[in-house]
């Protein structure tokens, strides 16, 4: 069986029949390869070549020129990202996609791309650290606004609309603290103003939520978390519209970021792909046990989880999620040295930044992931300095229970209600 429809670098993957009637954990596996061009070989081959020979002097000149189609630079493209590329865009439901070396790189090199100094973004008010950084420190150096908006108020979003809004940027959900942002909603305001769309899925994967088929016009995600799943890899990428996604590929990653993926990364994260519909489900049905634990813990002062019914955002869960991920917010009903000591106590339960991989990991964002926010941003970010994060793992949900059980005993607390 084959479900590679395009032979030809950056080509448009034709959607067509073959490939909608198959499910999604079947285009995670085998799309964008045919192994009958490769000598049968069940794995694509790893393409590591920096550069590749010209035939001839006019068909190098040729390839330069636009006019010939083929690799030649591996910061360009290569014939194993490419597999990758066609692969990621036929999960998002988008026309192209360009791998990056990391999240961070799949986000500069779309947004260098797409905006000129003068120019406004609208982000999310709560955005992953790093992200928060490149907008506040990077691109407000070059000239271009940054507005902040709680972009689960339609009405709010509205009022900051102006002429110089190119982008409208946000994740869903939110890193740390789980809010959902309502995609088709805010996409169809930007469309009639004709401002692009990034929404950062790596939260999601688009086994969850495929914001492309909601209005989206860019996805962003950070392979480095589920797509690789096993936290050996670093890399990124951007879904969308061929026109864009050339233009990004061209601009931003060619000459701006120069951010290219390697070939060897992008062999993890197709083996990390064909397991991600079997992982999704086992980390969203460990974090709804581990959610529900929490949520009935009289150490625990809240949770946020969109699979708990108590989150605000429950029904829009309901309706943009598949599945309810694997990410989990809390905060203990505790001094910050009783919040340190629950953590310090784990086991099981790793303390280290990064998210999505089969180990349960636990960070404080305050003073890890969300530390370059100042008190005062991550106050008016609505970013708790007592919030913790846990990245639920794939291993045996008693297990995970009774760590968290045997810390939070720890803290030698009275023990009102039993786990
Ligand atoms: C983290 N996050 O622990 P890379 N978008 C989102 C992310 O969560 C991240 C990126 C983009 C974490 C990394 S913190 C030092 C470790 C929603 C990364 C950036 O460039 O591949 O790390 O992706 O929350």
């Amino acid at each position: 069986m084959s479900l590679s429809l395009s032979k030809t670098p950056h080509s448009l993957i034709e959607h067509t029949s073959t490939n909608n009637n198959v499910g999604l954990a079947t285009k995670a596996i085998h799309a964008a390869y045919d192994a009958s061009n490769e000598h049968g070989a069940l794995n694509p081959p790893l393409h590591m070549s920096s550069t590749f020979t010209f035939e001839n002097v006019q068909a190098g000149g040729d390839m330069f020129a636009g006019e010939k189609e083929g690799h030649f630079y591996s910061r360009i493209s290569n014939p194993t990202l490419q597999i990758l590329e066609e692969r990621m865009a036929i999960l998002e439901s988008s026309e192209a996609a360009l791998a990056t070396a990391s999240g961070i790189a799949a986000i500069t090199s779309a947004c260098w791309t797409l905006l000129k100094a003068g120019d406004e973004i609208i982000a999310d008010k709560t955005l992953y650290g790093c992200t928060y950084s490149f907008f506040e420190h990077a691109l407000q150096k070059f000239g271009v606004g940054i507005k902040y908006v709680d972009l689960t108020d339609l009405d709010a979003l509205e009022e900051c609309i102006t002429a110089s809004t190119t982008i409208i940027y946000f994740e869903t959900p939110s890193n740390p603290n789980m809010r959902l942002v309502d995609i088709k909603s805010i996409c169809s305001i930007a469309k009639k103003k004709a401002i692009t769309t990034i929404v950062d899925n790596t939260y999601g994967t688009p086994l969850i939520t495929r914001p492309v088929e909601l209005g989206a016009d860019l996805v962003i995600h950070s392979a480095t978390k589920y797509l690789g799943g096993h936290g050996d890899l670093i890399g990124g990428l951007v879904c969308g519209a061929k026109t864009l996604i050339d233009r990004i590929r061209l601009e931003g990653l060619k000459d701006m970021t120069g951010a290219c993926m390697s070939p060897f990364t992008a062999m993890l994260i197709m083996r990390g792909l064909k397991t991600l519909e079997l992982r999704m489900q086992r980390h969203s049905e460990n974090a709804l046990k581990v959610a529900s634990f929490l949520a009935q813990h009289d150490l625990v002062e809240r949770v946020d989880y969109p699979g708990l019914k108590t989150h605000p955002q429950y029904s829009l869960a309901c309706q943009q999620m598949a599945l309810f991920g694997g990410m989990i917010a809390f905060e203990l009903n505790a001094s910050a040295n009783e919040s340190e000591l629950f953590m310090n106590s784990l086991q099981l339960i790793q303390r280290a930044v990064s998210l999505g991989d089969a180990e349960s990991l636990i960070q404080h964002p305050a003073s890890m992931t969300h530390s370059v926010y100042t008190p005062e941003q991550r106050e008016a970010h609505g970013i708790s300095d007592s919030l913790i994060r846990l990245s639920v793992g794939l291993e045996c949900i008693e297990d995970i229970l009774s760590d968290l059980a045997q810390a939070f005993e720890q803290l030698n607390r009275p023990k009102l209600s039993s786990a």
